[in-house]
């Protein structure tokens, strides 16, 4: 059963989200339908994509597939993870992805809204990260995908709480481009959309690429990535990570007090 359903209208595409009964969760076989949607857009000249989810629902998206992340001592989040290739595939889309977010926002789909280039979202939106919730060493380039985009403070909260943020907040720390009244929502992003395919495609992809390349420009020593690689195994190698995990899969809230002491006595 297709995960996606899309559509190309005057150069504007839309992909909408359709696996409601799993909450919109990122599993491998729906980002593949995503990334093979956007490799199909960039085939037919499309000049700005929307994400959204095929109807109004509680959930944009669950964020990345739980059952489908490693359950321990395996990096959840390797370069080549399908939402890692996902998000890499929204930012190097040669056109503007602009996300219409209604519902909540959770993990990896968090990191997705932060990876399109225009953010809409109605008063239902709410926006979570939540790695302090399963135990997971989030990625360097997942982390400076949202410094780049809202205060440090905001950025630390976020991280460290795992809570979701209302989509006013968002409005304020710079996550989203606009809060609209849901009736409004639709008219104004494919009115923002079409505008944008009517300007040069050319000049948008070159501002799109130039963009993106300063903003991911870090001078980074091999020393200080090789620490920041270490920070990111002693987390997914350690009992917190399995717990959380674990947690989810059982339907019970983690207990990450509880497995130190347990990975202690053992
Ligand atoms: O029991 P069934 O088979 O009906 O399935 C349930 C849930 O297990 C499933 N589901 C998910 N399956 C895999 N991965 C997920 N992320 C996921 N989320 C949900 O969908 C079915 C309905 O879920 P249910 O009953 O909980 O729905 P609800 O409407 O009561 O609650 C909706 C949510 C989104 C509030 C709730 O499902 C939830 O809290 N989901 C987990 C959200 C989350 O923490 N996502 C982070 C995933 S990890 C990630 O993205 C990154 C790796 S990181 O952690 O670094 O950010």
């Amino acid at each position: 059963m297709p995960y996606i359903r899309e559509s190309l209208t005057d150069r504007v595409g839309t992909i909408a989200f359709d696996r409601e009964a799993k909450r919109n969760a990122l599993n491998e076989a729906f980002i593949a339908e995503l990334v093979g949607a956007l490799g199909r857009f960039e085939a037919n000249t499309t000049h700005a994509v929307v994400l959204k989810t095929v109807s109004k629902s509680k959930v944009w998206s669950a964020g990345h597939d739980i059952a489908e992340l490693p359950k321990r001592d395996f990096d959840p989040l390797p370069y080549s993870d399908p939402l890692e290739q996902l998000l890499r595939a929204v930012a190097a889309f040669p056109a503007p992805v602009i996300a219409m977010v209604q519902g909540s926002v959770w993990g990896g789909a968090c990191d997705l809204v932060m990876a399109c280039d225009l953010v809409y979202c109605d008063d239902s939106a709410t926006f979570a990260i939540t790695p302090a919730k399963m135990g997971l060493p989030y990625t360097a380039s997942g982390l400076q995908n949202f410094m780049n985009r809202v205060p440090l403070a905001i950025a630390r909260e976020m991280f460290f709480t795992a809570d979701p943020i209302s989509a006013e907040r968002a409005l304020r720390a710079g996550i989203v481009n606009e809060l609209l009244p849901a009736e409004a929502l639709e008219g104004i992003v494919y009115g923002k959309a079409r505008l944008i395919a009517d300007r040069s495609h050319d000049a948008i992809r070159a501002s799109k690429r130039a963009i993106q390349a300063l903003a991911e420009s870090a001078a980074l020593s091999p020393q200080q990535f090789e620490y920041l690689h270490g920070l990111r195994r002693e987390v997914y190698q350690g009992p917190e990570y399995h717990e959380g995990i674990e947690a989810f899969m059982q339907k019970r809230k983690p207990d990450f007090i509880g497995c130190l002491r347990e990975a202690d006595d053992q």
